[in-house]
Formats: C-alpha cells, sequence, structure tokens
C-alpha cells in the first residue's frame, strides 16, 4: 500500500492546495492531508485547526483515497505513527524550493521518509493562502482561488473581524 501525507497549515485551503491533493490521489493509494496545528501559531492563523479541517474534508470529499487529519509536533513523528513513507509538497517557485529542499533534507534525517516534489499548474503558480487572505481583506475578488465554501467563511470571518 502506498500510503503519502499532503501537510500543510491550509489557512484556508485554495485551489492550489486541492489540485496538489487531486494529483497526489492519482499516485498514491491513499493520501493524508495533514494539517499542521502549532499552538504557538494560533493567534495568527485566520480559522481554528477545527474550521480548516472542516472546509479540508469539504475540499477533499471527491477523492475516495484521501482522508483528512491533524498533527501536532513534528510531521515525521506523524509520518511515523502512520506508517507513511512519502510527503507530497507543491512547488510554486525557486523560493518555495529553497525552503521545502532544506525541510526534506531534515526530514528525511529524522526518520526513512521521501519528500516528493509536484509543480503547481500554471494558474495556481501565484496562489498563496497569506495572498488570498489579504486580497480578500481589502475587498478584491478571489472568487476564482477558492472552493465556494471558503469563500462564504473568508468573507463571514473577515465581517466578524471588522465589526
Ligand atoms: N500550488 C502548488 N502548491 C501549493 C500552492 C499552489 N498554489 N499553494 C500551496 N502549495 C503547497 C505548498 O508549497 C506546501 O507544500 C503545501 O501546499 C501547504 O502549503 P501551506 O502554505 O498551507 O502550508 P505551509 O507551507 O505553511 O506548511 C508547513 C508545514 C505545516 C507542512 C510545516 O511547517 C511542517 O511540517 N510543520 C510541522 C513541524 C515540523 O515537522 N517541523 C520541522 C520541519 S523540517
Amino acid at each position: 500500500m502506498r500510503r503519502a501525507v499532503c501537510p500543510g497549515s491550509f489557512d484556508p485551503v485554495t485551489n492550489g492546495h486541492i489540485d496538489i491533493v487531486s494529483r497526489a490521489s492519482q499516485l498514491f493509494d491513499e493520501v493524508v492531508v495533514a494539517i499542521g496545528v502549532n499552538k504557538a501559531k494560533a493567534s495568527a492563523r485566520l480559522f481554528s485547526a477545527e474550521e480548516r479541517m472542516e472546509m479540508l474534508e469539504k475540499a477533499c470529499a471527491d477523492f475516495p483515497n484521501v482522508t483528512v487529519a491533524g498533527f501536532e509536533g513534528l510531521l515525521t513523528t506523524f509520518c511515523e505513527q502512520n506508517d507513511i513513507r512519502a510527503i507530497v509538497k507543491g512547488l510554486r517557485a525557486v523560493s518555495d524550493f529553497d525552503y521545502e529542499l532544506q525541510m526534506a533534507q531534515m526530514n528525511s534525517s529524522l526518520v526513512d521518509v521521501e519528500t516528493v516534489f509536484i509543480p503547481t499548474s500554471p494558474e495556481y503558480s501565484f496562489l498563496a493562502s497569506s495572498l488570498v487572505k489579504e486580497v480578500a481583506m481589502f475587498g478584491g475578488d478571489v472568487s476564482a482561488l477558492v472552493p465556494p465554501f471558503v469563500l462564504e467563511r473568508l468573507h463571514a470571518r473577515l465581517a466578524e473581524k471588522r465589526a
């Protein structure tokens, strides 16, 4: 059984994330999309871990071999606990590569795990959760960049923050 993890913050999940998960689901028998829960960073997040998980579950509902989980601490510990030997990461630009290479090498020095890089689809190469939040906060249209149910929650959360 070839099992992989797609880890991330997913604050919130974007169409770029979904594209990577969809393509990973065609390469592996099972894919776990794992939300990194870092309590020290909780106040910097727009959505709680539970909210991010709910949105991811909806976003991945059409992929029968994909499940969603949360993890705290090291990703490599999560891999060991779940018998996962492949970490899938999306690559957008050279700047992603510098950081991701370092993490891949650190992770493989800790446990027996390989990182598999999937290049972003051109239409999502500029897309990041942080930019989606910033553009939406200033009234820009991000409807082509996230699923409709994420868009709705994004607008609701930003309205709450403005109130
Ligand atoms: N196209 C393609 N890929 C994309 C796109 C896009 N438009 N947008 C995002 N991605 C990819 C990213 O490159 C990344 O691979 C993944 O999707 C998730 O992205 P984010 O931004 O939601 O999440 P990150 O990058 O903030 O997640 C970081 C982790 C939580 C994976 C990382 O911090 C981690 O592993 N933390 C656990 C603690 C740990 O083990 N630390 C030691 C690391 S060596």
